[in-house]
């Protein structure tokens, strides 16, 4: 099976990140083929800075490495480095409804942030389904936040199958039963988010163990002190879902385990969960990071890899569409 997917460069990656996708990407390669794309593209849809985006490129491919990608087992490319990815996105606009991308929640928040709203915002999960349908890839681990989008490339694909004839691999979306959506520690009804989330109630994958402790500490919860799940209690619910991450075991035998203990005893185990869970991946990062020649290197074998892939692919959408000279003609 081909499994996809795709992580921005942009800002610290936080413990939802991790959870609810950097963790499915190092199953997935246990699973199936993974492909895995830093999507420097999608990244210049907002305000950013040049220099700074070429760092962070390599400041997350430092930290794939580190949860645990292996280029022997994956492919792990820049989507810069593959220009059959915007040319994909171009084609598949003629598929893309315009009132579809107009519906979209994350291009509605994010435009609302932002003075220039660029056409690139707008176009985003055009260009994320030409990511996808690029490598006929059959699923894509995200969060729960990505369920729309994933839905949208199903409807790309099958339109232009319908419009062009079969070609593209309709895929469906692998969200977590667990950890889908970590909710941020000071404001517990919205999702831990790098772009709009407190910094007292974010953690950070390279926060030192001190800083994760605190933020756990003082974790909004509300005035009870029943470890038990529930909506009216998202709190308390955020941390039992995040201790069942950790601990790889059910919500409820969280609840069990803990029943009793009080919120005070649990944020400080749950403290101290996430330090033990995060710690082989900030150690590897600080050694993975400081050879910038190696990550480079890695980036460039995927993106040699992945575009032979892509390239097929683009080859017979081009075909089908009638774009460029017949297919027996190309040399
Ligand atoms: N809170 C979350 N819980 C679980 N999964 C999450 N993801 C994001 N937030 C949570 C998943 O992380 C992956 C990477 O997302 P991205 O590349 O879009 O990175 P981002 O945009 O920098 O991540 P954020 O934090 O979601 O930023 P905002 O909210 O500012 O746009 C995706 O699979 C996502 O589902």
């Amino acid at each position: 099976m081909r499994i996809f997917s795709g992580i921005q460069p942009t800002g610290r990656k936080h413990l939802g990140n991790y959870i609810g996708a950097i963790r499915q990407y190092v199953q997935a390669q246990e699973r199936g083929e993974a492909i895995l794309c830093i999507v420097d593209l999608h990244a210049t849809t907002v305000p950013y800075d040049p220099a700074a985006l070429r760092r962070s490129v390599l400041d997350t491919a430092a930290m794939l490495l580190a949860a645990g990608l292996d280029p022997a087992r994956c492919v792990l490319f820049r989507q810069g480095d593959v220009a059959e990815h915007p040319e994909l996105c171009w084609l598949l606009c003629s598929v893309t409804a315009h009132g579809d991308l107009n519906r979209m929640h994350q291009f509605k928040e994010k435009s609302a942030r932002h003075e220039l709203v660029s056409a690139g915002l707008f176009l985003y999960p055009v260009l994320q389904a030409a990511d996808v349908l690029a490598y006929r890839a059959e699923e894509v681990p995200v969060g729960a936040d990505q369920r729309q989008h994933v839905e949208l490339m199903r409807d790309i694909a099958l339109r232009f199958n319908e419009r062009f004839g079969e070609t593209l691999v309709v895929p469906r979306h692998r969200i977590p039963e667990v950890g889908a959506r970590i909710m941020d520690l000071q404001e517990p009804e919205r999702k831990m988010s790098t772009t709009d989330s407190t910094e007292q109630g974010t953690i950070y994958v390279l926060d030192q163990p001190s800083a994760i402790v605190k933020k756990l500490k003082s974790a909004v919860t509300d005035s009870g002190r029943d470890i038990i799940r529930s909506p009216e209690k998202p709190g308390i619910s955020n941390l039992i879902e995040v201790m069942a991450v950790i601990g790889e075991t059910e919500s409820a035998d969280v609840e069990l385990e803990f029943d009793g203990a009080g919120y005070g005893s649990f944020k400080q185990a749950v403290g101290d969960a996430v330090v033990e869970f995060l710690a082989p991946v900030r150690e590897r990062y600080a050694e993975l990071r400081g050879d910038e020649a190696a990550l480079e290197a890695v980036l460039g074998e995927g993106a040699e890899r992945a575009r032979v892939l892509a390239r097929e692919t683009l080859a017979d959408v081009r075909g089908r569409m009638g774009v460029g000279p017949p297919p027996a003609a190309v040399p």
